[in-house]
C-alpha cells in the first residue's frame, strides 16, 4: 500500500479536500467515489496530485497503509451510514474512519459508539469554509478518541487554514463534540448574516444610499473592529451590478432566503439544552418568514407607521449608530453561541476549550473575524467565564455601543423596519442586566393554575398559595 490517507466521496468538497491533502509534503492520497466517473475525472484533471484511484472499497482498503485513515465526504444521513458500513467491512480493527460531512452531532454520537464497539476509531469532524476552504485550508473541528488524534493530528494540521501562525484545527472533544461545535458555528453564521442584512436595510432605507455606496460603508467597516470575511463579502455583493439589467444585483435577487438546516439544528438543540440563543433563533426565523411568499402577499393590507417615508437627518451619524448596534448585537450572538457550546459540553460530558474554539475559527471558516481574537483573550483571562459578554473587553464595548443600539432599535420600530436580530439581542442584554425579572409573576401564574410552587426571596423552601381556598401560603414539598 502506498497511501497514508484516503478520501471517500469526490463531489466538490471531497475532491477539494483530497487535492489539499495531496498538495502537502509526505501525503499520498487514495481516492474513491461510489460512481467511478468522478474518481476518473479527478485523477485525470489533477495528475500533479499523484492520487491512487480505487474503483471498489476493497481496492481502496488495499491502497492504504495501516492504521488505515479515511475521510468520508458524502451527503449527511443515510449515505454516510452506508459508507461507514462499507469501510468497516473492508477495514481492520484500529483503522480510523473520519466523517467530514455536515452530520448531526447525535448521529455522530451513535456512530462513534457503534464503530468503536466494532474495534475501529471514529472521528466526526466539522469542516468549515466551503469549497474554497476545503481546497486552500479549512477550519477543522474533529471530535473522537485521543488515539485517533495521534495519527490524524499532524495530517489535519498540515491542511488546515493558518491564522496568526496557528493551524485552525484542535481536537474538540470526544464523539459528537466536533460536529456539535460545527453546528453552533453555522448558527452563529446565520445570526451574523442576519445582523449584517438588517444593518444594510436600515442604512438603505434611512439614507437612500445606493447598494454601491453602501458597499463603500461596509468596506470601511472592514478596516475596523468589525473586520471579517462576512463584512468583506457583503461589500462585494452590494457592489455587483447585474449584467442583464444594469441594476444592482441585490435588487434583482428574489428576497427569499434558503437554509440547509444547520441553523434550525442549533436552535432545536438550544431549546433542548435550555440555552437562550435568541439571536440565532431570530435569524433562522427571519429566513423562514422571507420564504413564505403566500403569507407575505398580505403585505399591502397591513397598516404601518403614518410616515412611511423614513429619512434620517444626518446620514453619517446614523451609519455610525448602525455600526455600533451591529457590533453590540454581534457580541450577543457570539456570546449566546459559546453559551450553547458550554451547555452542550456539560450535557454530553465533553471537555471543550472555548478559547481554542475561538482560535480555530479565525481562519478558513465563514465566520472568521478579527473579533475572535477578543474572544480568545477573554477565555485566556478567565476560562470559566459564565457568559462571554461579561468579559471586561466586551463590557466596555457594549457600554460604548448601547446608547446607539437603543436608538437604532427605536428608530427601526418607529419606521416599521423589521430588525429582529438587533432588537432581540438588545432584549437579551437587558434581560441579563435586569436586577429583577417579571419571571416572578410567571411563577405566581404557574402556581395559580398548576400548583407548580415558587421559591421566596427571603427564606429557603418551596411554597404554594391556596389560590382556590383562603389564599394562605403553605410550605410545599419540593417537586423538583
Ligand atoms: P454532496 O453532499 O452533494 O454529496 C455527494 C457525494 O455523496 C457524492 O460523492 C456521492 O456519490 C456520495 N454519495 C451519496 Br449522495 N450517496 C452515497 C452512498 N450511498 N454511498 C456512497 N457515496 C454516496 O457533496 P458535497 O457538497 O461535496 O458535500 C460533502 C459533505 O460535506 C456533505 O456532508 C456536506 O454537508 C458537507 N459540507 C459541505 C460544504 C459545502 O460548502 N458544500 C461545507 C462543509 C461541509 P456519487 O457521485 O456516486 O453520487
Amino acid at each position: 500500500p502506498t497511501a497514508n490517507i484516503g478520501v471517500v466521496g469526490l463531489a466538490v468538497m471531497g475532491s477539494n479536500l483530497a487535492r489539499n491533502l495531496a498538495s502537502r509534503e509526505g501525503n499520498t492520497v487514495a481516492v474513491f467515489n461510489r460512481s467511478y466517473e468522478k474518481t476518473e475525472t479527478l485523477v485525470t484533471e489533477h495528475p500533479e496530485a499523484g492520487f491512487v484511484p480505487a474503483s471498489t472499497y476493497e481496492e481502496f482498503a488495499a491502497a492504504l497503509q495501516k492504521p488505515r485513515t479515511a475521510i468520508i465526504m458524502v451527503k449527511a444521513g443515510g449515505p454516510t451510514d452506508a459508507v461507514i458500513d462499507e469501510l468497516m467491512r473492508v477495514f481492520e480493527p484500529g483503522d480510523i474512519i473520519i466523517d467530514g460531512g455536515n452530520s448531526l452531532f447525535t448521529d455522530t454520537i451513535r456512530r462513534e459508539k457503534a464503530v468503536r464497539e466494532a474495534g475501529f476509531n471514529f472521528v466526526g469532524m466539522g469542516v468549515s469554509g466551503g469549497e474554497e476552504g476545503a481546497l486552500l485550508g479549512p477550519s477543522l473541528m474533529p471530535g473522537g478518541p485521543d488515539e485517533a488524534w495521534v495519527t490524524l493530528g499532524p495530517i489535519l494540521r498540515s491542511i488546515a487554514a493558518v491564522a496568526e501562525g496557528e493551524p485552525c484545527v484542535t481536537h474538540v472533544g470526544h464523539d459528537g463534540a466536533g460536529h456539535f461545535v460545527k453546528m453552533v458555528h453555522n448558527g452563529i453564521e446565520y445570526a451574523d448574516m442576519q445582523l449584517i442584512a438588517e444593518a444594510y436595510d436600515l442604512i438603505r432605507r434611512g439614507t437612500g444610499k445606493t447598494p454601491a455606496e453602501i458597499a463603500d460603508v461596509f468596506a470601511e467597516w472592514n478596516r475596523g473592529e468589525l473586520e471579517s470575511y462576512l463584512i468583506e463579502i457583503t461589500a462585494e455583493v452590494l457592489r455587483q451590478n447585474d449584467a442583464a439589467t444594469g441594476r444592482p444585483l441585490v435588487d434583482v435577487i428574489v428576497d427569499e432566503a434558503g437554509a440547509k438546516g444547520t441553523g434550525a439544528w442549533t436552535v432545536q438543540t438550544a431549546l433542548d439544552l435550555g440555552v437562550p440563543v435568541s439571536g440565532i433563533a431570530e435569524a433562522t426565523f427571519a429566513r423562514s418568514l422571507s420564504s413564505h411568499r403566500e403569507q407575505r402577499d398580505v403585505s399591502g393590507a397591513l397598516p404601518g407607521p403614518s410616515d412611511d417615508a423614513f429619512t434620517v437627518p444626518d446620514a453619517d451619524a446614523f451609519i455610525e449608530q448602525v455600526r455600533l448596534a451591529l457590533y453590540a448585537s454581534k457580541i450577543v450572538a457570539y456570546s449566546q453561541g459559546f453559551d450553547e457550546i458550554r451547555a452542550g459540553a456539560a450535557q454530553y460530558g465533553w471537555t471543550i476549550d472555548l478559547g481554542a474554539i475561538s482560535r480555530i475559527w479565525r481562519g478558513g471558516c465563514i465566520i472568521r473575524a478579527q473579533f475572535l481574537n477578543r474572544i480568545a483573550d477573554a477565555y485566556a483571562a478567565e476560562p470559566e467565564l459564565p457568559v462571554l459578554l461579561s468579559a471586561p473587553y466586551f463590557v466596555e464595548a457594549l457600554g460604548r455601543a448601547q446608547a446607539a443600539w437603543r436608538d437604532i432599535v427605536q428608530i427601526a420600530a418607529g419606521a416599521g423596519i423589521p430588525a429582529p436580530a438587533f432588537s432581540s439581542s438588545l432584549a437579551y442584554y437587558d434581560g441579563l442586566r435586569a436586577e429583577r425579572l417579571p419571571a416572578a409573576l410567571i411563577q405566581g401564574q404557574r402556581d395559580f393554575f398548576g400548583a407548580h410552587t415558587y421559591r421566596r426571596t427571603d427564606k429557603p423552601g418551596t411554597f404554594h398559595t391556596l389560590w382556590s381556598g383562603d389564599r394562605t401560603e403553605i410550605e410545599a414539598e419540593d417537586t423538583h
